[in-house]
């Protein structure tokens, strides 16, 4: 297959006034009637291209009626079909094509789900229903119409509004739906079958009643209120924050069991996968509820920020992914705690983005070349993307920002655009350069940011010397330039407080006067450049890069007695969390070298204690204590060095959780007895809080139960009186982290319970897959044939085969089982479900981070998989990672 660059862009030449679609659903093919009215830009003939899938059956094509012919009119290949001299004006277009959904495994097009019909377009399914220029800068206005049996799919949905229904003969029935808005064909949905509705209204903030439904199986019905909860507290928040309000007088949720993604944000038809939309007490976990909240808030935000204005090409995919990440990560914070959802994004940068960047896939956050676009729905582009969007708002300041967002809309209402436009309204709306920022776009990896710091006790100065290493990525095509760093710094003086900041001085010699704040974001531009703080009365700690206020990697030495100085008295919730992590990753690095000299472990008490005092300072949110107590995941871990074993690592990182869990034993008891508290649930932030620090001990006392039957005896309490998912699943983690008779009872007994509930049963088999119990394999294997399992439901294969290669002792076993074991699953997906197919073979794509062994091992699987001859999914990541 070969790449497709965005320095090949161009204008597609036709314009669609509008299209007009007949679908008519049947179990053995469904027969789909498009008629579009075209006209050329130029006012001349020229060749027409049109995408369409191999999948798809060519009835009929048609120019005004009259039939073209094969070979004389156009020419038809594999992907393509070229209409080579169109009308020179104005002309009708229509096509007929049969498909197959009922047998459409990819789910890519329309496709069934437990029966019924939906559909998932974005980046390139609507090549698999019909031909037709399927890029998002071809917009047009919708009219579908919709037949289908009237018993077997009762309900018929499109976007935009019902605008006739009715019965036909046959017991067959229609429903017309027109959507007013011009969009991509990316954006429309089908969907029809058995569901029953949540409703509900919401009023905008200029009076337009909005009828709101969630469709779900009538089995789930009880699980949809959380999911409208958020709806209408997602619509009101981005009225409030930036002004926006919805656009019709319907809006549509479907849940759908069968989904690649997370969500899709058709417009006012989103698709949900299940698992993001319900959400019952018994069956769902704090995490889950604020999962839900988050993508309902996602998909709601991108009415404005992908629908409204959309991508020009899909290399400006993060030009709606990074900012409407940005957009619902700001919601979620002000849902819940913003520190912690600050820390959970953080964490996800860290441990994935990181390794993404430093992998064979590396890209920027705009790439500038693709084979398939399916492959670059990543964590550079969503979640580095709206890192870029936040480093903006910090430089800018809220109220700079969402003027920059005004001006954005007051241009680009109803185009598509690039991130060029985006950067140009954000600079424009702020009379201002922000110079260098925009190689965050275009140039890939993450900058490592290195500091060193002196205090000029004579002139009462402190300085930051600060520069900035960007690393060479496979992408790279010419010499990397610096990227303008936002750095937020605070000073803390011995007492504790941060110190008032009055002026500071950089290394070309102009001096900006602060206004004595105690945080400043300093703007560093150079590769290397320093900065001077003027009447600094006493050494202070450097608290650095607060709020995390920049994707880099913080290269800076500051001894176990400062970081525990930050972590008791950082005023910045983030670097008080951050300094933990720093304090913990130094002594896992120096344990791993005595554990990998064959000398004994031998756990710093001294860190032991400044954590007991973090877990016990009642004057700090309880869920920020949980977090404080979470280690880095081996991942991250093994991201910082090179060569890295991962089943040591884990063993380190192992080794240190039960020696805090020794040493602080007494204090974890008292935590959880205090927060055990019965009662009905409620997914509200003091009982979020509240089980999660009662879980966090729980986790740690787990790690005490094979050598101590009191705790054994309080785990399998905890885990029979448990009267919600969250408690349920911290007692059954706790007691799965020893192998022996009670976790088999546990095991067993939550099967029972929950084996009709298929989004409980991937807890349970996800739980089971990342097990670091030593020869898991077995188990994965008989999990592979079990009833509960099944490979062609996406989220089944993200749980059992993404939970695996989560596991440090199993999926990285030094025989490379492991790796065998994934790349015969990547084998047989490839065959169903390129898109899963190529997710799943994504830790292969970090095997250069290993040790010699593994390298081997995993490289070896990577050659299998590609002399299957695998699809271009699948292939593109393998190639680029050999
Ligand atoms: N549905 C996916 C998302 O919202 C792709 N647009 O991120
Ligand atoms: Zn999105």
């Amino acid at each position: 297959p070969a790449a497709i660059y965005l320095k090949d862009y161009q204008e597609y030449p036709y314009s669609i006034a509008d299209l007009t679609m007949t679908f008519d659903l049947g179990e053995e093919k469904t027969t789909v009637h498009s008629v579009c009215r075209m006209s050329s830009k130029s006012g001349s003939s020229v060749p027409m291209m049109l995408n369409g899938d191999a999948s798809l059956e060519l009835k009929g094509l048609y120019v005004d009626g009259k039939p073209l012919v094969e070979g004389v009119d156009y020419d038809l290949s594999e992907k393509e079909l070229l209409i080579k001299s169109p009308p020179s004006g104005d002309f009708v277009l229509g096509c007929i094509t049969d498909i197959e959904p009922q047998n459409n495994t990819s789910l890519n097009g329309l496709y069934k789900s437990d029966g019924n019909f939906c559909s998932q377009c974005e980046a390139e399914g609507f090549r698999c229903i019909t031909y037709y220029p399927d890029r998002p800068d071809v917009m047009t206005k919708f009219t579908v119409k919709i037949v289908g049996d009237k018993e077997k799919y009762p309900v018929l949905l499109s976007n935009g509004n019902l605008v006739a229904e009715g019965d036909l003969e046959g017991g067959k029935h229609y429903a017309v739906w027109v959507d007013p808005w011009k969009k991509p064909a990316y954006l429309f949905a089908l969907v029809a079958g058995q569901y029953v509705a949540l409703e509900d209204k919401f009023t905008t903030k200029s009076g337009r009643v909005v009828d709101l439904r969630i469709y779900t199986a009538a089995h789930n019905s009880h699980k949809t209120q959380h999911a409208m909860d958020s709806l209408k507290h997602a619509m009101k928040w981005d009225e409030d924050r930036f002004r926006l309000e919805y656009d019709l007088d319907l809006f549509n949720i479907v849940a759908a069991d069968d989904f690649n993604m997370g969500a899709m944000e058709n417009k006012s038809l989103n698709v949900f996968n299940s698992r993001l939309v319900l959400a019952s007490p018994e069956t769902a976990t704090d995490f889950d509820y604020n999962r839900i909240e988050g993508v309902i808030g996602h998909e709601y935000f991108h009415n404005w920020t992908g629908n409204r204005v959309t991508c020009r090409d899909w290399f400006q995919l993060s030009l709606k992914e990074g900012l409407t990440v940005f957009r619902d990560q700001e919601f979620s914070s002000f849902m819940n705690s913003a520190p912690v959802k600050r820390i959970d994004d953080v964490m996800i940068v860290r441990s994935r983005q990181f390794a993404e960047d430093a992998g064979p896939m590396a890209h920027p956050v705009r790439p500038a070349s693709y084979m398939k676009i399916d492959n670059f729905y990543t964590l550079t582009v969503y979640d580095k993307g709206a890192e870029v969007i936040r480093m903006y708002h910090t430089l800018l300041g809220e109220e700079g920002f969402q003027k920059g967002i005004d001006l954005y809309f007051e241009r680009h209402d109803g185009q598509a655009v690039t991130t060029d436009d985006f950067y140009k309204a954000m600079e424009d709306a702020n009379n201002t350069s922000l110079g260098s920022f925009k190689l965050w776009y275009s140039q890939a990896g993450t900058p490592t940011l290195k500091v060193t710091t002196e205090y000029n006790e004579g002139d009462k100065t402190f300085t930051l010397n600060c520069s900035q290493e960007l690393p060479v990525t496979p992408d790279m095509t010419q010499e990397k330039k610096p990227q303008l760093i936002p750095i937020k710094i605070g000073l803390v003086s011995p007492d504790g407080k941060d110190l008032v900041l009055t002026s500071v001085q950089d290394s070309t010699g102009s001096e900006t006067s602060i206004g004595n704040a105690t945080t400043y974001v300093l703007k560093m531009t150079e590769m290397s450049q320093s900065f001077t703080f003027k009447n600094v009365p006493v050494k202070p700690t450097p608290s650095v890069l607060r709020n995390f206020s920049a994707p880099v990697k913080l290269e800076m030495e500051q001894s176990s007695e400062e970081l525990k100085f930050l972590l008791s008295n950082d005023s910045d919730e983030f670097n008080k969390w951050e300094a933990g992590q720093r304090l913990i990753t130094n002594l896992i690095f120096d344990l791993l070298k005595s554990h990998q000299s064959g000398q004994e472990l031998q756990m710093d008490n001294s860190v032991t204690e400044a954590f007991g005092q973090v877990l016990t300072d009642d004057s700090l949110d309880k869920e920020f204590r949980a977090y404080a107590m979470e280690l880095p995941s081996t991942e991250e871990l093994a991201d910082k060095i090179p060569k890295a074993n991962p089943v040591d690592i884990h063993k380190v990182r192992n080794f240190v959780l039960k020696s805090l869990a020794a040493g602080l034993k007494d204090k974890f008891l008292q935590i959880y007895n205090a927060n055990n508290v019965k009662g009905a649930y409620k997914p509200d932030r003091e009982g979020k809080s509240r089980r999660s620090i009662r879980n966090c001990a729980l986790s740690y006392l787990g790690k005490l139960a094979d050598s101590d039957a009191e705790i054994k005896a309080l785990l399998n309490t905890s885990f029979k009186e448990a009267s919600n998912m969250t408690d349920q699943m911290a007692a059954l983690g706790a007691i799965c982290g020893n192998a022996g008779e009670d976790r088999e009872n546990a095991l067993k007994s939550f099967y029972t319970q929950w084996s009709n509930e298929p989004l409980v049963m991937l807890k349970w088999l996800g739980l089971q897959a990342g097990s670091n119990i030593e020869g898991n394999l077995k188990v994965m294997k008989e999990l592979l044939e079990h009833p509960a399992f099944d490979i062609k439901n996406p989220n089944k294969v993200y749980s059992l085969v993404g939970g695996f290669t989560r596991s440090a002792v199993n999926f990285h076993a030094a025989d490379g089982s492991g790796y065998e074991f994934l790349a015969d699953l990547v084998i047989k997906l490839d065959k169903l479900n390129p898109q899963v197919a190529a997710r799943m073979v994504g830790p292969f794509t970090k095997y250069k981070k290993y040790d010699d062994a593994r390298q081997a091992l995993m490289k070896a699987q990577l050659e299998r998989i590609l002399a299957t001859k695998p699809c271009e999914n699948v292939y593109e990541i393998v190639f680029k990672s050999l």
